[in-house]
C-alpha cells in the first residue's frame, strides 16, 4: 500500500519522520475533524438531556461504542470505556482479580509484559495472597505454547499476556494458550494494546476473557482505551468507582447500579474521545487490517536488511511478527543516540519502554526502538538507516 501521509497534518506541516508509534500514533484529519464536530455542533453531555443536542451527543456517543463493539466482534454491553488500556487492565486486577482470588491461587504473567499489565496483579498478589508465576521465556524472548504448559497448574486462576510485546513485536499464540487456560478453569486477560491497532481482533474467536486496548495508538485520541469483558464476568462484578451515571437508585445508606457497561462508567465520559476512537477505527478498517499489518512487516524487513548492513548494531528481535524494530548501536547508550535521531527530525523511543522486566531479561540497560504504520514508507525508513549509520560513526570516532 502507499503510506498515509497526505492525510495527517502533523506529517504535512513539517519534517517528520514519525517512529514511534507503539507508544502513540498519530492523528488523522478525519479524527481532528470528527472531534471537533462534537465540540462544535454539539458539545454537551451523554445521557442527561432531554433536549435536541443532548439527544445528538447522545446518539453518536451511543454509535461509537457500536462501532468499536462491531470492530472487536463483542456485543455493545461488553465494551467498557476506560482512559486507556493501563487503566482497563487495572479495571480487571482491581475488580475480577481482587473479587475472586485467594491465598494460594496463581496468576500467571510473563516477563514481556507493559508494567501496566504487571504492577497491578503484583498489589493484588499482595493483597490476596495470591502468588505471581512468570512464564519462562523462549531463547528469543517470546512466550511458546510449551513454556506456558509448563506453569498451568490447578491452582492457575488467572492468566494476564500480552497480545503483541511492545517491545519485541511478537505476537503471544493466544489462540492455543487461552482453551489450555480454561481447561484449567482459569480466565485470560489480554493486553491488546499493540495489537489492536495493528491487526484483525476477533475476542469471541480469540475466547478472550477480558482484553484491553488504547485509542491513541491506533490513529485515535489520547484519554480513552477500551475493556472487553464477556458479559456474564463483567456482570458479576462489582464496580470500581462510585458516584455520577452508573448508578440507579439512590438511597441514604446505599444505592443500585445500572447494568454493565455503565457501571463501570462513572462520571461524565470522554465523548469526544469515544467518538474520536470510533472514527480512527472507520478510518483504519477502509485501509483494512491485514494491509496494514503487511505494510508495517515489508518496512520491519526493510529496516532489518539495512541495519544488517551497519556494524556495531544488535537488534533484539531480527524475527519480530510485526513492524516493531528493538536495537541498540553497541557502546552507545540510547539517550545519547536518541538525540542525534532528533537532531534529524526522526522520533524514536529510546529507555526501557515500560518493560523493564524485558530490558532485565534482555541484561541491557536500555534499547532503541523503531516502530512503524500507516503513515511510514521505505524513505522513513532508509532515513532512519542514514541516521543510525552516522551516528554509529559518530560515536566510534569519538571513541565510545
Ligand atoms: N500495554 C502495552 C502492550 C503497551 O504497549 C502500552 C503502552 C500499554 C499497555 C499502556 O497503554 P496506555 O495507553 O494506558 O499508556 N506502551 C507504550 C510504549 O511502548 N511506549 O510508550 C507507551
Amino acid at each position: 500500500m502507499k503510506a498515509r501521509k497526505d492525510e495527517f497534518p502533523i506529517l504535512t506541516s513539517q519534517r517528520l519522520v514519525y517512529l514511534d508509534t507503539a507508544a502513540s500514533s498519530l492523528t488523522p484529519k478525519r479524527v481532528i475533524e470528527k472531534m471537533n464536530e462534537y465540540y462544535g455542533e454539539y458539545p454537551v453531555n451523554v445521557h442527561r438531556g432531554v433536549y435536541a443536542l443532548s439527544h445528538r451527543a447522545t446518539e453518536q456517543y451511543t454509535n461509537a461504542r457500536q462501532t468499536i463493539a462491531d470492530f472487536i466482534g463483542a456485543a455493545f454491553e461488553e465494551v467498557v470505556f476506560t482512559r486507556g488500556a493501563s487503566s482497563a487492565l487495572n479495571l480487571v486486577a482491581l475488580t475480577y482479580g481482587a473479587q475472586h482470588l485467594n491465598s494460594g491461587d496463581e496468576v500467571i504473567v510473563s516477563e514481556l509484559e507493559h508494567h501496566s499489565h504487571v504492577l497491578p496483579w503484583q498489589q493484588i498478589a499482595k493483597k490476596t495472597g495470591a502468588k505471581l508465576i512468570y512464564v519462562p521465556l523462549a531463547k528469543d524472548g517470546r512466550i511458546t505454547v510449551e513454556a506456558f504448559k509448563s506453569v498451568l497448574t490447578d491452582k492457575t486462576k488467572i492468566v494476564a499476556l500480552t497480545h503483541v510485546s511492545n517491545v519485541m513485536g511478537y505476537v503471544t499464540p493466544l489462540e492455543e494458550i487461552i482453551p489450555l487456560a480454561h481447561e484449567k478453569g482459569a480466565i485470560v486477560s489480554v493486553d491488546a494494546a499493540q495489537s489492536a491497532p495493528h491487526m484483525p481482533l476477533d475476542v469471541k474467536q480469540l475466547d478472550a476473557d477480558f482484553l484491553a486496548f488504547s485509542g491513541h495508538k491506533m490513529c485515535g485520541p489520547t484519554g480513552i482505551g477500551v475493556l472487553y469483558g464477556k458479559r456474564a464476568l463483567l456482570e458479576g462484578l462489582e464496580p470500581l468507582e462510585y458516584g455520577g451515571d452508573m448508578n440507579d437508585n439512590v438511597e441514604k445508606d446505599g444505592g443500585t447500579w445500572k447494568d454493565t457497561p455503565y457501571k463501570f462508567e462513572t462520571g461524565t465520559p470522554p465523548i469526544a474521545e469515544a467518538l474520536g476512537l470510533a472514527e480512527a477505527i472507520h478510518y483504519l478498517s477502509s485501509i483494512g487490517f491485514d494491509t496494514v499489518r503487511a505494510h508495517e512487516h515489508a518496512l520491519f524487513k526493510r529496516a532489518l536488511a539495512g541495519l544488517r548492513t551497519i556494524p556495531d548494531i544488535t537488534v533484539y528481535n531480527p524475527e519480530a511478527d510485526t513492524g516493531i524494530v528493538n536495537f541498540n548501536i553497541d557502546g552507545v547508550h540510547p539517550h545519547d543516540a536518541v538525540s542525534f535521531f532528533d537532531e534529524d527530525h526522526v522520533a524514536l523511543r529510546a529507555g526501557h519502554h515500560c518493560a523493564q522486566l524485558l530490558i532485565k531479561w534482555l541484561a541491557v540497560p536500555a534499547t532503541l526502538r523503531a516502530s512503524f504504520y500507516v503513515y511510514n514508507d521505505e524513505r522513513d525508513v532508509d532515513t532512519f538507516l542514514d541516521v543510525v549509520r552516522r551516528a554509529r560513526d559518530f560515536f566510534k570516532e569519538i571513541g565510545f
